[in-house]
């Protein structure tokens, strides 16, 4: 794979649709299209005017037929997505006719590009760092408006300043230890280990903000988790039914329909908030239910909220009462379904089990008090959680890990200042974690990683 190469790639989704977009970048972007367009009888084209939209036909100059009419993106190096030369055709949004445009692109120099190659360029020609790059994705996958803005911010830079200024403390103490390992202590004032080790535990302070933001903030993006148990046939399925607004899963009235564990998730309050519909808590002697049982527990442990379902046109039973016994009462909310139907439960049990707890009632098949139920959700999960006190910043696994590694560095460094190791013990642990640090913005990044990262894109990206 060579920067050289001209790269094309359709960068709108295969199928039918207002409009689809072939898009090429590289030197010969602009020769390439020459061949294959023809603007109306009697117009030219200023080639060199960049950032202008042309209307005109793609044409196969081997048969003379024209294959789409189209609108012509000119886009000059450097001031563009990849620093290269960019030329974007729309197209009519079917896949026939995108198709044989970009086979024409190819046909005459340019090659397919690789998933994400236009953005690995943008890196590579140095427009943006690899954070940045890593934050396009994010920018593509967000759920809510809330992790579009993080990733938005991100893109523009707001975790590679952060990083820059751990890096910039980092690489003045180090400049300081290498002044004096270099000159001795005659020709220079040199830091005193105190001042050392509070730099040292600055940087520490620093990294550890970094990733305290990173924590509190990923509800954002990965958003609250909501477990419905409750015994067989109280209308577990049928919540998750109406919540999602689709027959995700099988409701019946034999009791034990759902085994398995079934995960969606809907958007309240403007986060991400997963419903888990289980096969509950019960007594069971078969080898499937004993696993569909242990899978409700460890959905139960990773939840931030129990739904525990009763059913209102029934009395509560033993094996309601059993499941009460089981569950953290901190985490659950009782939510008695079925008030469509007279209702038979005692509500004063429940409080019993549950003093204080907030009921909601509803029902999940004539839709009754959702809208209720979703903010209380909402509401009580979040309670659960410890929101970002500064702005929210969302780092990826490979940018903990290198943090992470940094820290340790770093930690390494003040543990030789206290036990006096020599200065080139110390500025070694400094600057390895300098490195490191750099490959969050990609300073140093193995080949293989940035293809591996790159590789989460889509063609045409
Ligand atoms: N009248 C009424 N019936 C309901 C309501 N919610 C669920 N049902 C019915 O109750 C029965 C059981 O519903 P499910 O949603 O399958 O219950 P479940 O708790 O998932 O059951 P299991 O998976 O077997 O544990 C079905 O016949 C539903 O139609 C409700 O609000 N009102
Ligand atoms: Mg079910």
């Amino acid at each position: 794979m060579s920067l050289e190469d001209t790269i094309a790639a359709l960068s709108t989704p295969v199928g039918e649709s207002g409009i689809g977009i072939v898009r090429m970048s590289g030197e010969r972007s602009f020769s390439i299209v020459k061949k294959i367009f023809r603007p109306p009888r009697g117009k030219k084209i200023d080639w060199a005017s960049s950032f202008r939209i042309h209307y005109g036909w793609i044409v196969d100059p081997e048969t003379g037929k024209s294959v789409d009419e189209v609108l012509l993106t000119l886009m000059q190096a450097p001031k563009t997505y990849t620093r290269e030369d960019i030329v974007e055709i729309n197209c009519h949004g079917g896949p026939t006719p995108l198709r044989k445009v970009l086979e024409l692109t190819l046909k005459f120099g340019a090659r397919l590009a690789e998933p994400g190659e236009f953005t690995k360029r943008a890196f590579l020609k140095g427009r943006i760092d690899l954070s940045q790059a890593e934050s396009v994705l994010d920018i593509v996958q967000a759920r809510t408006e809330k992790d579009l803005e993080i990733a938005v911010h991100q893109m523009k830079g707001d975790l590679s300043r952060k990083i820059n200024g751990i890096k910039k403390k980092m690489v003045d103490l180090l400049s300081y230890l290498e002044a004096e390992i270099d000159f001795g202590y005659e020709d220079i004032v040199p830091l005193s280990s105190q001042e050392k080790k509070s730099r040292l535990k600055q940087i520490l302070m620093m990294i550890n903000s970094l990733l305290e933001i990173d924590k509190t903030s990923r509800i954002y993006r990965e958003g609250l988790k909501a477990v419905i148990i409750g015994k067989p046939n109280v209308g577990k399925s049928s919540l998750l039914n109406t919540l999602l607004q689709k027959e995700r899963a099988i409701v019946s009235y034999t009791p034990g329909t759902t085994r398995d564990t079934i995960e969606e998730m809907i958007i309240t309050k403007g986060f991400p908030l997963w419903i888990i519909d289980t096969a509950g808590l019960r007594e069971v002697k078969g080898q499937v239910e004993k696993e569909a049982v242990r899978r409700t527990r460890s959905k139960i442990e990773e939840a931030n909220i129990i739904l525990l379902m009763v059913d209102g046109s029934g009395p509560l039973g033993q094996e309601d009462e059993s499941i009460f016994r089981k569950i953290e009462k901190k985490k659950t909310l009782v939510v008695i379904n079925k008030i469509d139907l007279p209702q038979k439960v005692d509500k004063e049990r429940i409080g019993y089990f549950f003093p204080g707890a907030q009921i909601v009632e509803i029902s999940a098949t004539q839709e009754i008090n959702l809208a209720q139920l979703k903010e209380k959700i909402a509401n009580f999960a979040l309670k659960e959680v410890t929101l970002p006190t500064s702005n929210p910043l969302i780092i990826n696994l490979r940018q903990q890990c290198a943090l992470e590694l940094t820290k340790q560095n770093v930690n390494r460094a003040l543990d030789g200042l206290k036990k006096k190791f020599s200065e080139e013990l110390i500025a070694f642990d400094l600057k390895e974690g300098i490195s490191r640090l750099g490959e969050i913005t990609g300073k140093g990044v193995a080949e293989e990683i940035l293809d591996q990262i790159f590789s989460h894109f889509c063609i045409g990206k």
